[in-house]
């Protein structure tokens, strides 16, 4: 029996984009909740999260694991950056720096789980996703869904000092769910439909809508140390995957030039240093070998020579 072909899917270079050129990511369709009492209970070592250190919404859950104190709670695994033909790999099939073996089905791509939780799946191979060990299955590969499990579905098993840190603090709600209903669209997507528009009036559409979002944001964080109620929230967190990626890839490879955050941006460059510098949970969250090697190499119809560029040096200023 020969496997199906699945390259339509899981090679990112044969992806079609809209009749106009322009790049529309489709919904996830992994949308079950971990919650207590539920099909999926939240237990110790149950789950196992799987992440790569380039992709910006795969961050978003690394960071708050993190943040939440749940690293012995739910192992992780990190893919290579280099997506190829079959999507991301493990590092049996690209050896990378940082980069790991499946260790629940010694599978060799991403994809594998994908089809292993339902042979039919036909959606992109996408990160971050989480497994469910005992109904052997993916939960959930929405990033924005997983990091509202994290927030609070294993509060009963945390520290109280982790237990009570909120990222989604009811009090906040409103102004966090304004935030991201332009953040999402307009500057963590925004990117990517800038820098993957086939067309130029498409290209220029988003990338008009990236900067007047950036300055958007640039004036909230004026001052401030958190976009939303003096507190570190998911706003923040949402946000800065993309800001910090910013100078290192989406103003090069995704055409992305009006300006720098380090020299365009300085509130907003300030707001993701002191993350950065001050705060474990984003900087070990963060490396810019996977980063800048992933979207490089990653996007042949973007970049054919798969050069990766050295600069901008360093990739994140210091404090
Ligand atoms: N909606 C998803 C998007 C995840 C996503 O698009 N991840 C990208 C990497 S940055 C991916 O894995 N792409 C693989 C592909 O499209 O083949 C989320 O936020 O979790």
């Amino acid at each position: 029996m020969t496997a199906k072909d699945t390259s339509h899917l899981s090679d990112i270079s044969k992806s079609k984009p809209e009749a106009d050129g322009s790049f529309n990511r489709l919904p996830s369709v992994f949308r079950d909740f971990i919650k207590p009492g539920g099909k999926f209970a939240p237990e110790k070592g149950r789950y196992h999260l799987y992440v790569s250190y380039a992709c910006p919404w795969a961050t978003r859950a690394l960071i708050v694991r993190k943040l939440k104190g749940l690293e012995d709670i739910i192992p992780v695994t990190v893919v290579s950056p280099r997506m190829g033909q079959n999507g991301w790999p493990f590092a049996p099939a690209d050896a990378f720096p940082g980069a790991d073996a499946d260790p629940l089905f010694g599978a060799e791509h991403v994809k594998d789980l994908y089809l292993r939780a339902n042979p039919d799946y036909d959606r992109r191979f996408t990160v971050p996703l989480v497994w469910d060990k005992v109904h052997n299955t993916i939960v959930n590969n929405e990033s924005s869904e997983i990091i509202r499990m994290f927030n609070t579905s294993f509060n009963h098993l945390l520290p109280a000092d982790k237990a009570e840190l909120d990222l989604y603090p009811e009090a906040h709600r409103a102004e966090i769910d304004e935030i991201n209903e332009w953040v999402y669209p307009e500057i963590n997507n925004g990117v990517y439909r800038a820098g993957f528009a086939t067309a130029q009036e498409a290209y220029e559409k988003a990338v008009h809508t990236v900067f007047s979002a950036l300055d958007k944001a640039e004036k909230i964080i004026t001052g401030k140390d958190y976009i939303v109620g003096g507190q570190l929230t998911e706003a923040d967190v949402r946000l800065w995957v993309t800001i910090v990626r910013f100078d290192p890839v989406y103003v090069g490879h995704f055409k992305c030039n009006f300006k720098t955050i380090r020299n365009g941006y300085p509130e907003l460059n300030r707001w993701m240093k002191a993350l950065y510098w001050k705060n474990s949970a984003f900087k070990d969250s963060t490396n810019f070998d996977h980063i800048k090697t992933h979207y490089y190499w990653s996007h042949p119809h973007i970049n054919p020579t798969r050069i990766v560029p050295v600069g901008p040096i360093p990739n994140i200023e210091p404090l």
